[in-house]
């Protein structure tokens, strides 16, 4: 099967900066993969809140760190903006790409040995303030990623023509496409979400998900099984394998009106491999992938999974 680079190279055979930058970030994630297979005090959180008010721990920075090497050093990246910086890190004024990440996603998760990972959107680079470089709709990416570090370290990829799945070779440290043009079954009987919210949750998403506990007494007339992991990546990478639906919906916690996840570096990203690989995302009445972003940290309720469930739920008014 293809290396990343070869498939790169298939896929984009014009576009140098793209492979140039996705060639540096891979070694990154393959050096971040076999710190975290060493295992460490990862967990500790040694700096302040990071500009989404969460704390930050060794392992967020030290991939922030990596990453930004990897930008800087693949020279084709303007500005790099990080779930873990409050500003946008301007690189070269000149460069074609714009990079929002989330370096360490699903961070709460490194100390219990559960999949973690990195998300990475690649946008063009607008000129103008580079400040104000990601401040642009999701349909405009280039390309979005995610680095799951599991069992496995994988990789989903898309640059707008199918996703495809990668597996780290950790004997020569090359990522090898396993699976080409994944593809999300339409339809599904498993649903994803932090339960313990469900008092907080607008009533709509009380009665959606009411009826998916009904089962076959309820109006879905058949039973539903649930999963929630707690790491954004590896939920996804569960719905690409199966299908299913996951929710992180706004509820009435202060600062969660539009639920916890990143519209930038989280939903857009995911949304776009989802969309490629024929399932949905939504906010649960707008597409995600069409919403205009007002500021860099800003959050958006993110539903995706099978098409089928992703538009039923719109039938709840959200
Ligand atoms: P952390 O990186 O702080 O662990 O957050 C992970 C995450 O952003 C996402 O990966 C999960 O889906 C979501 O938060 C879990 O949030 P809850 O802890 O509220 O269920």
């Amino acid at each position: 099967m293809d290396s990343l680079d070869t498939r790169l190279k298939i896929l984009e055979p014009e576009n140098k900066p793209l492979i140039e930058l996705f060639n540096a970030l891979a070694v990154a994630a393959n050096e971040i993969s076999v710190r975290i297979s060493r295992g460490g005090d990862f967990g500790s959180i040694i700096g302040d809140e990071n500009a989404d008010g969460d704390a930050q721990k060794a392992l967020d920075v030290l991939a922030d760190e990596k990453f930004l090497e990897a930008a800087t050093g693949s020279k084709v990246v303007a500005a790099y903006c990080s779930e873990e910086q409050d500003h946008a890190v301007i690189l070269d004024e000149s460069a074609p790409l714009v990079v929002a990440i989330d370096p360490l996603d699903g961070s709460s998760n490194i100390d219990v040995n559960v999949s973690i990972g990195t998300i990475i959107s690649v946008l063009p680079n607008p000129g103008g303030d580079l400040q104000q470089a990601v401040i642009q709709s999701g349909e405009r990416q280039l390309a979005a990623a995610f680095f799951v570090y599991g069992p496995q370290t994988t990789l989903f990829l898309t640059t707008g023509k199918g996703t495809d799945l990668f597996r780290l070779d950790p004997d020569v440290g090359i990522f090898v496409m396993i699976e080409e043009g994944v593809l999300i079954p339409e339809e599904t009987s498993e649903y994803a979400i932090n339960a313990s919210n469900a008092r907080r949750w607008f009533p709509p998403m009380q009665r959606y998900i009411g009826d998916l506990i009904l089962g076959e007494e309820g109006p879905r007339e058949r039973n539903f099984n649930m999963r929630w992991i707690g790491s954004l990546v590896a939920d996804a990478g569960r719905i690409f394998n199966r299908g299913g639906v996951f929710l992180y919906p706004g509820d009435n916690r202060p600062n969660y009106e539009t639920g916890r996840l990143r519209l930038i570096y989280e939903a857009n990203p995911v949304s776009f491999l989802i969309e490629q690989a024929h399932g949905a995302a939504t906010d649960g009445s707008n597409r995600i992938l069409e919403i205009m972003p007002k500021a860099i940290h800003e959050r958006v309720p993110f539903i995706f999974g099978s098409k089928v469930e992703v538009s039923w739920i719109a039938n709840y008014e959200l």
